[in-house]
């Protein structure tokens, strides 16, 4: 089986979520290091234009956003599990609680993150981050965030208290004696708060339960990782193919077939390119495209069906 790559840069908190799942299941990966602000060449003609933090990379397959990737993982290494042993749990509350934790939570941590951040963001990343997470009239809502964020660390504060409570068990990780997706996901909201907003470390300290799992969570460590050209990464899905068969979905509410052409993209407005590709697999959580670039020859594009919009051409 060829290399876990990820595309990925050291500050990212969703490339951490990603780091802790690889962590979880001790795995060896490549890291390919990628610019923080477009232009991505070296990235974009993987996935066709989808811009943000974490790509993974195995060979000619490319799975684009955390959600798709820790959905990848599970599914060719399977054991440790991220879902808890308790057969009530199964995968169904684990990807319903990420939800939560990225969505909802993901949104105001970055408002919180942005907004505490003041004057000292450089011009060129406010506008870039302020457009991909305020939507089009970015610099009226960063304004607003920036007036009304005691009230989103209260927002904050009783959520983080949610986690604490939930951590007062006997258990050591949020759904069980092992650690799994929901601890990688809301780790790295925890790890962005305490590091990037000055009040994150006030915010945090009340919380003794939540702390100690943070703790642990941490020790967990990323797995193996061995740095990785972005040139090299190119040339292996170049001199690879795709190994996702080909599949269709009689219940797929949207009749999605092989061989549509779609464009996907984020479902909400963050001045995002849409992907283009002719669809290869379907299924309810994940929608995989083929697609050419010169740089790669074919390669399948995966994405997640939550949050992201499919139009046929
Ligand atoms: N829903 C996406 C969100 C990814 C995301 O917003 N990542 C941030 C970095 S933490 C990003 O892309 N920032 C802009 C960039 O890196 O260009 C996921 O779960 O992967």
């Amino acid at each position: 089986m060829s290399e876990i790559i990820l595309h990925q840069y050291p500050q990212s908190p969703v490339a951490e979520k990603v780091r802790v799942g690889l962590g979880i299941k001790n795995l060896s990966w490549r890291s390919v290091e990628i610019p923080r602000l477009p232009p991505k060449p070296d990235l974009i003609p993987l996935t066709g234009g989808y811009r943000r933090t974490p790509v993974m990379q195995i060979g000619a397959d490319i799975y684009c956003d955390s959600q798709c990737i820790l959905r990848e993982l599970e599914h060719r290494y399977p054991s440790p599990g991220y879902y808890p042993a308790d057969e009530h749990y199964s995968g169904g509350i684990p990807w319903a609680l990420t939800r939560w934790t990225d969505d909802r939570l993901f949104a105001q941590c970055i408002k919180v993150v942005l907004a505490g951040a003041g004057d000292d963001l450089p011009a060129d990343f406010a506008e870039d981050r302020g457009r991909l997470y305020f939507g089009p009239e970015w610099q009226t809502e960063l304004k607003a965030a920036r007036n009304e964020l005691q009230h989103t660390a209260a927002q904050l504060r009783a959520q983080f208290a949610w986690l604490n409570d939930w951590l007062a068990g006997n258990r050591n990780y949020l759904l069980g004696d092992t650690a799994g997706v929901v601890d990688a996901c809301a780790y790295h909201l925890v790890w962005f708060i305490r590091g990037r907003w000055a009040g994150g470390e006030k915010l945090l300290s009340e919380f003794p339960y939540l702390q100690a799992w943070e703790a642990s969570v941490k020790l967990i460590g990323h797995g193996i990782s061995a740095d990785l050209s972005a040139t090299e990464a190119l040339a292996i899905a170049r001199d690879t193919q795709t190994t996702t068969p080909e599949s269709a979905d009689v219940n797929d509410p949207q009749e999605l077939t092989p061989g549509t052409t779609i464009t996907i993209a984020p479902d909400i407005d963050g001045g995002e390119v849409a992907v283009s590709g002719t669809v290869h697999a379907v299924s309810a959580d994940t929608i995989s495209v083929l697609r050419d670039s010169p740089q790669t020859g074919q390669v399948c594009v995966h994405f997640p069906r939550v949050g992201y919009r499919v139009n046929v051409v």
